[in-house]
């Protein structure tokens, strides 16, 4: 039986969310909208285009879609910016271990992220050749906590939804997974990822022992 592991990018993978954070702060402060790691938090798993509309509700501004387009490639001009020096050590602490056991394990190995951006990432990082499908922002239409993403990255692999199982730091994420059948781990906080299958607070605490459970049940 052929299992997909899936892999969210920012908050799994690597750190982003900082990177994203600096670069809508900067649109944030132009429109004199309060910006905080609070309201950051709410952007995590969300796509460039409702990360934006999120931001204006904040701030109680309405735009005309003239503007919006200029700050959404402004931001992402600033964004990609930040990712230049990206390298491996930027890959999140535990995360290489098991890449690398599942493959010593003959494991399939999909990507299923928000992100426009997750290619050159997973290049500029070293890990690109882990990855057997890709499916990023550029590939769906629908965001999560719609499954699309994850869905697609299955067929991809040849498995079920049952048989899948996902790696996630958002919400949205988690209820993406869930929604479709598939096995949730979140990564993070308890308190936040209640509603994950199982829930780990980084790569580091997963054990050998539940990866072996994942591809035998
Ligand atoms: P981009 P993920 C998501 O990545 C980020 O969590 C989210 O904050 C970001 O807005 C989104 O990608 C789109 O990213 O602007 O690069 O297309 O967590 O789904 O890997
Ligand atoms: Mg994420």
């Amino acid at each position: 039986k052929v299992k997909a592991f899936i892999f969210d990018l920012d908050g799994v993978i690597v750190d982003t969310a900082k990177y994203h954070y600096l670069a809508w702060k900067k649109i944030a402060n132009q429109l004199d909208i309060d910006f905080t790691h609070e309201h950051n938090e709410l952007l995590k798993g969300v796509s460039r285009v409702r990360s934006l509309d999120i931001i204006l509700e904040l701030g109680k501004i309405e735009a005309s879609q003239q503007d919006k387009n200029n700050w959404l490639i402004q931001k992402n001009e600033d964004y990609l910016s930040y990712l230049v020096d990206m390298d491996e050590s930027e890959i999140l602490p535990g995360v290489m271990p098991v890449l690398k056991y599942l493959k010593a394990n003959h494991q399939k190995i999909a990507l299923g992220s928000a992100s426009k951006n997750a290619r050159p990432i997973l290049e500029k990082t070293g890990i690109l050749d882990y990855f057997d499908a890709i499916v990023d922002g550029n590939d769906v239409s629908n965001a999560k906590p719609d499954p699309e993403v994850f869905i697609r990255a299955a067929q991809l692999l040849g498995a079920s939804n049952e048989d899948s199982i996902v790696f996630e730091d958002s919400v949205a994420g988690v209820q993406a997974a869930n929604i479709a059948h598939m096995k949730s781990i979140g990564i993070g906080e308890k308190s936040v990822l209640h509603e994950a299958n199982h829930i780990f607070h980084d790569f580091t605490s997963i054990e050998t022992s539940f990866i072996d459970q994942l591809i035998n049940n």
